[in-house]
């Protein structure tokens, strides 16, 4: 079986995950909060989430790595066949994991550490499973330094960081301008799944697998939804997830 090593409420784990429900393909997603996930990781020999180990043993660290392996399976499913359209929404995916990856990340990180009272707990408790789930106070408590050292989380930062995700979403907007429902072509490529997944911790679509059910529980994050939602390339990451493929995980 297929094994997909999660941060459950990461960005970039949605993507993957997305894409195999997308591909119609069974895994085993194992979830660990932060910095558990390096018991996950590093024994498989990566770091970072996700990380799928196939059922035939190959290990892939990086979510466009898992997007390619599951296009070759089923080819078409992901990519366009067409060179110059493939070759497109690589470069789309390839610009969105650079700038709006990261950047959303440490916006949506430094809203919730500037927000009253603990707003870690609730993501994390509401995100996991068994001993963890009971384990999300202390966890969360270990997390935070964890995270805002580790990506650099302070407000000068996230300021540039914002700044960065709206000359990026600037771009996408201008491109969807003409009403296209997906970013190339006729129908959803790795592209769209991407810019969506990447928005979610913003734009909080209800159909999303982990965050869904969260919630913000930070009026920061509210603000950003809201604002966020209004743009054409929020409203665009939305549409996607009204018609979310069902989950694949057993
Ligand atoms: N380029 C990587 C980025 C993955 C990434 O940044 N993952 C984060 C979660 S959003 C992570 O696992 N961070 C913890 C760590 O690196 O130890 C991908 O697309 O898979």
């Amino acid at each position: 079986m297929n094994v997909l090593v999660t941060i459950p409420f990461s960005h970039f784990c949605e993507k993957a995950r997305w894409a195999l429900d997308h591909t119609r393909t069974p895994y085993v997603e194992k979830r660990l909060l932060p910095p558990l996930h390096l018991l996950g990781t590093v024994p498989r020999g990566g770091r970072s989430t996700p990380l799928l180990v196939t059922d035939e043993g190959t290990r892939l660290p990086d979510s466009t790595d898992i997007l390619r392996w599951l296009d070759d399976r089923s080819p078409g499913a992901l990519y366009p066949r067409d060179p110059n359209a493939r070759g497109e929404v690589e470069a789309l995916e390839d610009e969105l994991d650079q700038t709006v990856g990261p950047a959303v990340r440490r916006v949506v990180y430094q809203a919730l550490f500037s927000s009253e009272g603990d707003v870690l707990t609730p993501m994390f408790r509401g995100s996991s499973r068994g001993i963890q789930r009971v384990a999300s106070p202390v966890i969360a408590r270990v997390a935070k330094p964890f995270i805002r050292r580790g990506l650099k989380i302070d407000a000068a930062r996230a300021a540039r960081s914002r700044a960065k995700l709206d000359a990026a979403l600037d771009t996408l907007d201008a491109r969807l301008a003409d009403g296209r429902a997906y970013l190339v072509g006729d129908a959803i490529t790795a592209a769209d799944l991407t810019l969506a997944s990447l928005l979610a911790p913003l734009v909080q679509p209800p159909e999303h697998p982990v965050l869904g059910s969260i919630g913000s529980r930070a009026p920061a994050l509210d603000a950003f939804r809201d604002e966020y939602r209004a743009r054409p390339s929020g409203r665009h990451a939305l549409a996607l997830y009204r018609n979310r493929a069902p989950s694949m995980e057993r």
